[in-house]
């Protein structure tokens, strides 16, 4: 039978923040790359890409409206982050009102909140999980369907995983970040994570040398490409593959640096870091969530503050760049064990910090601790990335010992002390917030790291 050649738009929404995205959304460029390959005609559309400053793309970025007028899609498809569910609301609306094309929605968010949009009269498929091995079938046989018809895809084995194509994506020819996962899944059980819903606990190895073939044909098709990063949920797992890796990527030459978005500390050594570093390897981001004892211990990591202490100056000794991820609001934290979280993090001195707010997602041990001990608000559309305009939204949980007021208070002292992210062109909001929240002391500080006051 002929294959009838369809026309998929794939979008990914953002928001109107300032935070730095500079790739191109990796799930939609996987399954654009499959139609492609089966003749279709796809596009790619990254908002959270185009729109932020980071990858300097000198021409306007189109609005979803004209795109759709321009290529007149068969089928859109939107990529749902839960953070961003208010702006997939609006626009399911603007793809509504422009066109007739079959919707569909997907994303991590289905894997956590699969019933929404169930009720939307404008979306047809609502696809949770991995959708490669289910992606051609959808779209070749795509019909209007209301309400949605609800697609649960299952996990496709390492070797189904396709290799991203970059050449359908808006602004691909200015993309300085490729980033590639060797492997997806993590066998470890973090209290606040919510991998067995995403990823999965087994993890599926792709094979190292087609790994690193697709990083050396990515290169030599986009030089604008200055940075490889690595997204794997649990990237040195497998210590030796991992070591094989940076051997691959060292021998392959490509002039570009490497980058890894989180390494555990217990599976960091010196050789790991002396292949990393010779490999053009930047940084190395540590979990180290809190800095009370009990709160860390609660987390199930897995790994002791030695551990962490023990990495954090290994990474140091190598040269590296050295970050840190702490979370603020755990189960059991207060504003006097976040004090510990400062100190530690003051000790660790990392050369950049994230100071995530706690969020219980659903079916995770620490959502259950909250719906019994505390408050849950709206998780969808919360950011706990830092804004360097110092916006940010209310946190997610809340407790009677750490009050919503004392989460806000504690991560704006945490971010005013230790580290120099927000701008100072926003002094005057840093102020009037210091005002607001009583903190005057953490103003000073921060005043004296920016500026460097005597
Ligand atoms: C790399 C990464 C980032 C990077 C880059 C993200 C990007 N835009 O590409 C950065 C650092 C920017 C980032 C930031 C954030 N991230 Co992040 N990130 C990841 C990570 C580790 C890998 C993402 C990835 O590339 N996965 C692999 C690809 C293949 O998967 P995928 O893109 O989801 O696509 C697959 C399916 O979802 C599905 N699919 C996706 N879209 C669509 C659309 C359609 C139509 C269909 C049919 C199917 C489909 O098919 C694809 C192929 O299988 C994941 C964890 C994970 N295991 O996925 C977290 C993850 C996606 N991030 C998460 C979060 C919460 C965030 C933040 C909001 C965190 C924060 N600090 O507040 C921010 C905000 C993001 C932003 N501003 O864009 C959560 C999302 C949870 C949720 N329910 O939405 C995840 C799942 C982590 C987790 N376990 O909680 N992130
Ligand atoms: S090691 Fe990372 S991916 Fe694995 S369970 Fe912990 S937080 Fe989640």
């Amino acid at each position: 039978m002929q294959r009838v050649r369809k026309k998929i738009l794939f979008v990914n929404p953002a928001k109107r923040d300032s935070f730095p995205v500079g790739r191109i959304h990796m799930g939609l460029t996987i399954l654009g790359g499959i139609l492609v390959e089966k003749g279709h005609e796809v596009r790619v559309v990254d908002y959270a890409f185009l729109n932020s400053g980071y990858a300097k793309i000198p021409v306007p970025v189109p609005s979803l409206p004209d795109l759709i007028r321009d290529f007149n899609p068969d089928i859109v498809g939107i990529s749902v982050f839960s953070y961003l569910y208010n702006e997939v609301q609006s626009m399911v609306q603007v793809v509504a009102d422009t066109t007739d094309a079959i919707l569909l929605l997907g994303g991590p968010h289905f894997a956590v909140f699969p019933d929404d949009f169930s009720d939307s009269p404008h979306v047809d498929y609502i696809i949770a999980g991995e959708a490669e091995t289910t992606i051609l079938g959808l779209v070749e046989g795509a019909a209007k369907h209301t309400p949605p018809l609800f697609v649960s895809a299952s996990r496709p084995a390492a070797d189904d995983i396709a290799p991203i194509n970059l050449d359908i994506a808006y602004g691909h020819s200015f993309l300085p970040d490729y980033q590639i996962q060797l492997s997806r899944g993590c066998p470890f059980g973090c209290s606040f994570c919510n991998i067995h819903m995403v990823g999965g606990r087994q993890v599926r190895k792709r094979s190292i040398e087609s790994c690193v073939r697709e990083i050396v044909n990515a290169k030599s098709r986009h030089p604008s490409i200055v940075n490889i990063s690595i997204t794997d949920d649990c990237p040195t797992v497998d210590k030796a593959r991992f070591n094989r890796f940076l051997d691959l990527f060292t021998d392959a030459d490509t002039g570009c640096t490497l980058s890894v978005d989180n390494m555990r500390a217990d599976l960091l050594d010196e050789e790991l870091l002396g292949r990393f570093v010779k490999a053009r390897g930047q940084n190395i981001c540590l979990g180290v969530e809190s800095g009370n004892d009990e709160v860390f211990r609660s987390v199930n990591k897995g790994e002791t503050f030695d551990d962490i202490i023990k990495a954090a100056a290994l990474v140091r000794r190598s040269g590296l760049v050295l970050g840190n991820c702490f979370i603020i609001g755990l189960p059991g934290d207060n504003p006097e064990r976040h004090k510990e979280s400062m100190a530690l993090a003051h000790e660790l001195k990392p050369d950049y910090l994230f100071w995530n707010m706690c969020t219980p997602w659903p079916s995770t041990p620490i959502r259950k601790w909250f719906d019994e001990h505390g408050q849950v608000g709206d998780v969808r559309n919360f950011s706990t990335l830092i804004d360097p305009f110092m916006n940010f939204s209310d946190p997610p949980c809340w407790t009677e010992d750490f009050t919503r007021e004392q989460r806000i208070v504690a991560w704006l002292k945490a971010n005013l002390e230790t580290h120099d992210w927000f701008k100072p062109c926003d002094l005057a909001k840093v102020e009037r917030l210091c005002n607001q929240y009583h903190l005057q002391s953490s103003l000073a500080v921060y005043l004296q790291r920016r500026y460097r006051v005597a």
